[in-house]
């Protein structure tokens, strides 16, 4: 059985992963994790991508004292983001992060000359101010040196490889792919104002691209045999092939630093409720449709832990005992997106509301977790309602799975049992998706669903009596 590496950048850490796939075995090992985030420069917010680089090399040097036969590697990252490179290959500038204001106002220009819904019916993208066709008008001056573009997960792929391209499920989130055809869509390219020949061909997951750079090899130690492969290489794409669903009448959470909360579809929603309500129609594996919204997600509660400087376990324990029924802030507010003081916008906003802002830090992670959970419940009614798709249970996948305080509050604002789990949901689904691409696994993603439910540990949580007056609840 063949050895698979998922190099996994989340927006808080990143990690290497070693994984087996095969009919009845799953199994995942972490080999080397590292913090990571956006870092501020001179007013600006910018990714350490060499750093990154810097940290996979460490990671595959692990993964070859382990498995020096590992037989393919896999990246996947956030959305989104870019680098531009020079016609010799050579990165110029330090990728801007999407968190970044320099995007502020530029989306308002872009819909005074194609209107937004018009917009949404060719590339099926909720608005979000940060998606790559908004950050390219931003970009300015850069753009007229750079010979090629790559998304982050690609651009990792090229330093492996040597190769460049554009994986589908990525490239999804760019705003520039025709949501019919899955293609770079020419009318989408030009209003972005790049050059077509910027951007690379466009591959599915599953494309085995090549043997690894002889240096890379040489460094790592790992065999010549070694290939990259192609996942779903966008996070939450890898995230949702590992939800363990016994059926199509689910609901996910890929619940990170980003809450990504919605329903798999066979073909993307492009009404005008859809729109109205910031419903995105991302490629999914298999040209499956992930018909989600972005939900502030773990990243106001992150912040506010990093500021306190406070044990995460400890915060949780006590804002589990803090009475139901207090404060909610609508999370998706955009004042919650930059860093910054978290903790102090969050009393802010409630204040604003009319209700006594949370005056210890447990009340402030309650307020938070309440206001989550009643976010994650309202999408998982209107993904239902916008999309006609029958659900009976959330799946929640992703680190969030470990909070129970929060399942337990996600699972009663639905009104639905939520399975929490696996934690580790992107980095499965990124090994399962090079194990088929190896040939150790065939298959649906039925099937490789059922290995994650055969294999990984689940917690279900049932909806409890909640008081009237809080929340909204799905029925
Ligand atoms: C989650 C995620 C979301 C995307 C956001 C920015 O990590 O990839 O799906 O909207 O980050 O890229």
């Amino acid at each position: 059985m063949s050895v698979h590496t998922a190099v996994d950048l989340g927006a808080s850490s990143g990690r290497v992963m070693v994984g087996r796939a095969a009919p009845g075995v799953l199994d995942l090992t972490e080999v080397h994790r590292f913090p990571n985030g956006p870092i501020p420069v001179a007013g600006s917010w910018f990714t350490d991508a060499v750093g990154l680089w810097q940290q996979i090399r460490t990671g595959l040097r692990a993964v070859a004292r382990r498995a020096p036969d590992a037989s393919t590697v896999a990246v996947d990252t956030w959305g989104v983001d870019y680098g531009l490179l020079a016609a010799d290959g050579t990165l110029l500038g330090t990728p801007r992060h999407y968190r970044d204001a320099r995007t502020e106002g530029i989306a308002d220009g872009v819909h005074a000359r194609t209107p937004a819904l018009e917009l949404y019916r060719r590339n099926g993208l909720q608005h979000l101010p940060f998606t790559t066709l908004y950050q390219l008008i931003a970009e300015g001056r850069l753009l007229d040196l750079a010979d090629r573009l790559l998304l982050l997960p690609d651009l990792f792929g090229f330093w492996l490889a040597g190769v460049q391209g554009a994986e589908a499920t990525n490239a999804s989130t760019s705003g520039l792919l025709d949501v019919g055809t899955g293609r770079w869509g020419d009318d989408l390219v030009a209003l972005s104002g790049v050059r077509p020949g910027l951007l690379p061909a466009v591959h599915d997951p599953g494309t085995v691209l090549g043997g690894l750079r002889a240096d890379v090899l040489a460094d790592s130690g790992l065999g010549s045999g070694t290939r990259l492969v192609a996942v779903g290489s966008h996070d939450t794409a890898s995230a949702v092939v590992a939800v363990p669903a016994e059926d199509e009448r689910f609901a996910y959470i890929a619940c990170g630093t980003w809450g990504l909360v919605g329903v798999e579809l066979e073909g993307p929603v492009l009404s005008e409720d859809s729109f109205a309500a910031n419903f995105t129609n991302e490629r999914g594996v298999d040209g499956r449709i992930r018909y989600l919204r972005n939900v502030m997600g773990l990243w106001v509660l992150q912040q506010c832990v990093a500021e306190w400087d406070a044990d995460l376990p400890g915060l949780l324990d006590a804002a589990a005992d803090v009475p139901p029924g207090g404060p909610v802030v609508d999370v998706d507010d955009p004042r919650f997106l930059a860093p910054g003081p978290m903790a102090e916008r969050v009393r802010t906003t409630v204040t604003e509301s009319g209700r006594r802002p949370p005056a210890t830090r447990a009340e402030v992670v309650r307020c938070v977790l309440d206001s989550l959970a009643d976010a994650f419940a309202r999408s998982v009614a209107d993904a239902v309602r916008l999309s006609g798709h029958d659900v009976r249970v959330v799946h929640l996948v992703g680190g969030g799975a470990r909070n129970r305080l929060l399942c337990q509050l996600t699972a009663t604002a639905c009104g639905l049992p939520v399975v929490a789990g696996p934690v580790e949901a992107t980095a499965l689904g990124n090994v399962l998706v090079q194990a088929r691409a190896a040939g150790d696994l065939d298959g649906s993603l039925e099937t490789l669903r059922a290995l994650v439910r055969q294999t990984a540990d689940l917690t279900t949580f049932e909806p409890q009596h909640r008081p009237l007056n809080t929340g909204v609840g799905v029925s």
